[in-house]
């Protein structure tokens, strides 16, 4: 492996969050898994497990009020301690019983007010914990054609965002995520990345677009959108997870890795060219996985995922990339695409075990994991908990 592969591999980071170490679930039912994380610390402790065996998942997402507690400095410093930090903070507008007509969209002013003062309740916690972003999703939306004023309605949302967006310190950013539906089942106010972009155009330099995996209808192109928010300078960060159906949150890379390697693949081309736009926004961009296991255990759930993303990124690094330029310049269609797929074919398992050696974690983190005990440990310690580390069980 030569020297720039190298630093390339070493310097990516996956995010991991928070929610996706305690117990989670369906509408249907959360299962209660013996282990799961049941508070902050237990999710520090297993994000801190995932980061020592994979050396590339150094911070961890939370999510407020989910991971409420009443000193953030002494969460960042167990973070430290742990070897890891306090990534983006994920406010929560979406489980109160004030918000069943939307948050910052809502109609009643009063309720538009409280959101905004909890928005702004998680700047003051993105200042203690050291967080570099504010991470937003709304439920908003409605379920009828003539519930209420669409075009209010985003006036309503534009606005608060405003005053977030004001509110935050020097060299940190708001990331807007987009859903296609649900909650809402007509409309939902972030509706897609275009609704998200047009926003943050408007409200200013500290507002980028977060793309989620799951969020889009069947079959959209999420690459060419990567593609182009990375060209206006706008792509903030990313939830990475695997659909098949609508909002799965399953394990990245599984049912789709084409898909997750042609992604990888826009980012590294905007990293590696000459557009001063595309590349610092690429080398800015905000890696963080949105998963919840419901039926996985949740820490090897984890490492998969994070290693999912470790061989996507590998083999779009692969990339002959002049090879790629002069195909595609000359109109041959099929060399482009056989240079791409190439990179996409390659087993890159000996190259990463390689990688792994070179930086000092196991070179099968998986296989260390199981070994290790750690989930025989958390669960003698932890037991198994009712109640969920992100959607609580309703008795
Ligand atoms: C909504 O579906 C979402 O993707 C948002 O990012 C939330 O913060 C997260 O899931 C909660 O699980
Ligand atoms: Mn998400």
């Amino acid at each position: 492996m030569n020297n720039e592969l190298f630093e390339s591999l070493k310097s990516q980071k996956i995010e991991t969050p928070s929610w996706g170490y305690g117990n989670s679930g369906t509408r249907f039912k959360t299962f209660a898994a013996p282990g799961a994380a049941r508070t902050v610390w237990e999710k520090i402790d297993d994000a801190a497990e995932v980061h020592r065996l994979t050396g590339i998942a150094p911070s961890v997402a939370l999510h407020i009020p989910w991971d409420e507690v009443s000193h953030y400095a002494d969460m960042g410093a167990y973070a430290q301690s742990r070897g890891i930090s306090i990534g983006a903070i994920n406010p929560n507008v979406f489980q109160d019983e004030e918000y069943k007509l939307g948050s910052i969209g809502n109609p009643d002013p009063a309720i538009r007010e409280r959101a905004l003062g909890h928005l702004l309740e998680c700047v003051e916690i993105l200042k203690q914990t050291g967080s570099r972003d504010l991470s937003l999703w709304f439920a908003d939306g409605t379920n009828y054609a003539g519930q209420d004023d669409i075009r209010s309605r985003k006036r309503r949302v534009r606005e608060a965002l405003q005053v977030v967006h004001d509110a935050l310190p020097s060299g940190a950013r708001m990331l807007v995520e987009y859903k296609l539906f649900e909650p809402a089942f007509y409309f939902t106010d972030l509706f897609d990345w275009g609704a998200a972009f047009a926003h943050c155009i408007a409200i200013g330099e500290k507002a980028e677009v977060l793309v989620d995996l799951g969020h889009h209808a069947q079959s959209v192109n999420i690459e060419a959108i990567v593609a182009f928010l990375l060209d206006e300078g706008r792509l903030g960060g990313f939830h990475f997870n695997a659909r098949r159906y609508a909002d799965d949150d399953l394990i990245v890379g599984t049912t789709n890795p084409y898909e997750l390697f042609c992604i990888y693949s826009e980012l590294v081309g905007a990293e590696h060219s000459d557009d001063p736009i595309a590349k610092a926004a690429a080398q800015n961009v905000a890696y963080m996985i949105d998963q919840s296991h419901n039926i996985e255990p949740k820490v090897e759930a984890m490492l998969q995922s994070v290693l999912n993303c470790q061989e996507a990124y590998a083999k779009a690094l692969l990339v002959d990339r002049p090879r790629l330029a002069a195909a595609q310049q000359a109109g041959d269609v099929l060399e482009a695409h056989r240079v791409l797929t190439d990179a996409f074919r390659t087993d890159v398992r000996p190259l990463l075990a390689e990688f792994r050696e070179r930086i000092g974690v196991p070179t099968d983190p998986i296989a260390a994991h199981r070994a290790s005990g750690y989930r025989e440990k958390v669960t003698s310690e932890r037991g198994t908990a009712v109640g969920g580390g992100g959607y609580p069980v309703k008795k």
